[in-house]
């Protein structure tokens, strides 16, 4: 049987996520067992609602910081050998005030995990990284070599995701998948640190006006969450694919670049938002340009970022429309 046939057991921490949920619920409907691990410190309960009640689903409210966490969840579910670790602090401002917990959760329960996985003979460990590893480097588009031991990181959140990658791509069953800026539905909208394009669907529908940070020339690579799930499961081994196991560290993006200023036009346009941007203040410590070169992950398993920036963002405000939160 070919490796992607088999039905596997799968850990996804940080399942009660924005990308974790979408993942779980991919992977149910492929067939496969998921375990699901999460603690609600940024995850919300509602965005396990389709998949709350599948029968093979399993949930445990616990920390990624906890002891013997996967041997324990291996013992009540043996069929488990894939974990796919995306829980993690995620926000960098956050991360700034708590550098100690920010390297105890994202690093150090990392390597934790990873070494279970190994004990446990795992088949697969695919662990989130980010495109926060490569600092302000503007060698673009950013290659995967670029973030090293002379990285400057901006932030404890890009050193630990930077260690955690290093760590998770030297262990045989590693992959470590650096994701750029990733939107989609069920992204929270409404905390400070949100991803500007929940911020602007948010306020489009709301008839504000967009908030843009600094002069708006700053560019994104923004992924669609669909085309990241695709790029997890060739990660874990369970998709068809004629390519080799891959190993190692890829960046997931799209390769395109899109300004805040170019984003706001889009998104106006779809919501029949007709104000003009606000202008605030540049946000501390915002990077640049960011922008994923995506040869990498496309030569090992043959993926390419398939959902256009317009077709992302009309399913997102679909969501948006049916799902939005009253005020
Ligand atoms: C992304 C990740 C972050 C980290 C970082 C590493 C998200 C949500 N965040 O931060 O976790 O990995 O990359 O570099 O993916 N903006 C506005 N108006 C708004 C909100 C944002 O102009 O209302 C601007 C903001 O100043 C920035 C750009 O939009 O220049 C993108 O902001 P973001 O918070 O969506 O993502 P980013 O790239 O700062």
């Amino acid at each position: 049987m070919k490796e992607h046939q088999e039905k596997r057991g799968c850990v996804v921490t940080g399942v009660a996520g924005f990308v974790g949920s979408h993942l779980a619920e991919r992977l149910l409907s492929l067939g496969h067992e998921v375990v699901g691990v999460d603690n609600f410190f940024s995850g919300h309960p509602e965005n396990m609602a389709s998949f709350r009640d599948h029968p093979a689903f399993n949930f445990y409210e616990k920390s990624i910081a906890e002891q013997n966490l996967l041997e324990d969840l291996t013992e009540k579910h043996p069929s488990l050998n894939c974990c796919f670790h995306l829980a993690a602090i995620v926000s960098v401002p956050y991360s700034m005030d708590h550098e100690d917990e920010t390297m105890e959760l994202n690093f150090t329960a990392t390597v934790r995990l990873l070494q279970s996985a190994e004990k446990l003979q795992f088949k697969r460990f695919v662990f989130a990284g980010s495109a926060a590893e490569y600092g302000n480097d503007q060698r673009l588009p950013l290659q995967e070599a670029y973030a090293d031991e002379n990285t400057a990181h901006a932030s404890p959140y890009g050193r630990a995701k930077f260690l955690g990658s290093q760590k998770v791509a030297s262990s045989p069953l590693g992959v470590a998948l650096r994701f750029f800026n990733i939107y989609g539905p069920r992204q929270d909208p409404r905390s400070p640190y949100s991803g500007v394009i929940s911020r602007f669907l948010d306020m489009a529908l709301a008839e504000e006006r967009l908030t843009v940070f600094g002069d708006g020339l700053q560019a994104r690579d923004f992924v669609y969450i669909s085309d990241v799930v695709d790029a997890y499961l060739l990660a874990g081994g369970l998709q068809d694919s004629s390519f080799e196991v891959c190993h190692g560290i890829y960046n997931i993006g799209t390769g395109r670049s899109t300004t805040i200023l170019e984003l706001a036009e889009i998104i106006k346009a779809l919501t029949g938002n007709g104000n003009a941007p606000r202008f605030l203040p540049e946000r501390p410590g915002d990077i640049r340009f960011s922008l994923a070169s995506v040869e990498a992950f496309s030569k090992a398993a043959g993926w390419r970022a398939g959902t256009s920036l317009r077709d992302g963002l009309r399913a997102t405000l679909q969501w948006y429309r049916e799902h939005r939160p009253e005020e």
